[in-house]
């Protein structure tokens, strides 16, 4: 098996910078960082304490390569568990691939992708859900994303997933005692109860499940696209948001035919922008292929901005968007506020209220609001109220896990109800412990756990 490699590999990015490091980690370790690493103190590696340094120079065996230091670590306290050499060099990709070839040559194995961080797994230094977390904090690109990857990584969800398979298994005793011995009145639990303790479980994961679709976006980024149509001002208010000319804003209807994209940062969360094709209708081939592209976005999106000309007022085209968001989570941008308001919208203004309640007057043109918009946007989207510290799921694979116990203990509170035999609710509650397990990873196939590791990179 792999666990008796020594493997080897960049871990720094393949570009040049200040410093690269070739991490090493294996039963082999120090041997090979000794074959390959001339510490000027003469002391070579295998006699250096874990967490120590030395400085010295990496050669391939027969020519000096690099100044570097060593960093060694010692089983089990390094990020895998094993020994670890780390070797920081100078950061040139070139000089860092014959670092590399050298280890190779002297014992090591080329590293897999996400090895280090399996082999941490297999090793027991972090649980699943805290191994994935280590990719999402290397992607994380949000104050609030990074402090949800933290959180999984330091096992925030492993935590709440240990509570509750705690309390699953001492339902589960009880029933195996009932099973086991009915005629013994073991201790005086009613049907009642039980049915009650499986809800608290039920509900806690069900609670777990809610969080997702808010994790997904402090992580990941919330899609908002900015619909509305020709000439209201949605490019105007791309550019205000992302505060650079993103997209071209001129008087001419149909001047936006594409998706311009863009990603910004609000408040500690990242919004991906898409500024789209005015909704009309057009015999323009092109224009026309822009505005389906609109209305994707528009059923794709987090969240829709809607923008509205106010200096205009509303027009059947506004209203049929206004009829399209019903449901939908979105803030109408009354825009043109610097210029004097329609007759008629102060009364529209109710009636689209009736459609949309958040709503913001303001100029994309002078910014007038702004604060106001970005404010909000957290606040539609029930952000406001999410701790991106708490337990969350964080991925597909994880949800998959929690469905899995939520349909198995709602499965076990109805046998529950319609008085089934004990082993068959006893088979229920057994199966969300399964599905817990496999979702930290205590008990999983060795397929699921390659899956995972595949996303990562090498080096990691
Ligand atoms: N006075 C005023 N003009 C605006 C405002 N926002 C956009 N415009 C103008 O409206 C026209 C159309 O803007 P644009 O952003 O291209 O609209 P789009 O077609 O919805 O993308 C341009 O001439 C903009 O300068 C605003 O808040 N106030
Ligand atoms: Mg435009």
């Amino acid at each position: 098996m792999w666990e008796n490699d020594t493997i080897a590999a960049i871990s720094t990015p393949l570009a040049a910078g200040g410093i690269g490091v070739i991490r090493i980690s294996g039963p082999k370790a120090l041997e090979v960082g000794d074959k390959i690493f001339v510490p000027i103190s003469g002391k070579p590696l295998w006699q250096h304490k874990g967490y120590t340094c030395a400085f010295g120079y990496v050669t391939d065996g027969a020519e000096k390569l690099d100044e570097a230091v060593a960093s060694v670590f010692r089983a089990p306290k390094s990020y895998t568990g094993e020994d670890v050499v780390e070797l920081s060099c100078h950061g040139g990709v070139f000089l860092l691939e014959r670092v590399l070839q050298s280890a190779l040559r002297h014992g090591a194995v080329l590293a897999g992708p996400g090895e280090f961080t399996k082999r941490a797994f297999v090793n027991g230094k972090m649980d699943l859900t805290q191994a994935e977390a280590v990719m999402d904090l290397i992607r994380a690109d949000s104050d609030n994303g990074v402090r949800a990857a933290l959180a999984g990584h330091e096992g925030h969800l492993t935590q709440e997933s240990g509570r509750l398979s705690r309390q699953l298994v001492e339902i589960a005793g009880h029933l195996a005692a009932w099973v086991d011995y009915p005629e013994e009145d073991i201790e005086d639990i009613t049907a009642s109860q039980l049915c009650s303790q499986v809800e608290e479980t039920l509900h806690a994961l069900q609670g777990l499940l809610r969080s997702y679709g808010s994790g997904r976006m402090i992580r990941e980024g919330i899609t908002a696209a900015i619909v509305g149509r020709p000439n209201v001002g949605k490019s105007t208010l791309m550019n205000l948001l992302a505060r650079y000319q993103r997209s071209i804003v001129t008087d001419i209807p149909g001047t936006t035919r594409d998706v311009v994209e863009d990603s910004i940062r609000i408040g500690g969360y990242i919004l991906r922008l898409a500024d789209t094709a005015g909704l009309r209708e057009t015999k323009d081939q092109v224009e026309a292929m822009g505005v389906a592209l609109s209305r994707q976005r528009l059923e794709s999106s987090d969240l829709v901005l809607a923008v509205f000309d106010i200096s205009h007022g509303l027009e059947q085209e506004d209203f049929d968007l206004l009829e399209q968001l019903r449901g939908r989570t979105a803030i109408a941008v009354c825009n043109k506020s610097d210029l004097s308001q329609s007759q008629q919208f102060q009364q529209q203004l109710s009636q689209l209220k009736e459609y949309l309640p958040y709503a913001v007057v303001m100029s994309a043109k002078n910014g007038d609001g702004l604060e106001e918009l970005e404010r909000l946007i957290p606040q539609v989207l029930g952000l406001s109220r999410v701790d991106p510290s708490a337990a969350m799921v964080a991925n597909e694979r994880q949800r998959q896990c929690v469905i899995r116990a939520v349909t198995a203990l709602e499965q076990a509170r109805q046998a529950i109800l319609d008085g089934v035999t004990w082993d068959a609710v006893a088979v229920c509650v057994d199966d969300a412990i399964g599905a817990l397990m496999e979702m930290d990873g205590k008990s999983v196939s060795e397929e699921v756990v390659a899956n995972v590791f595949a996303r990562f990179c090498v080096g990691k």
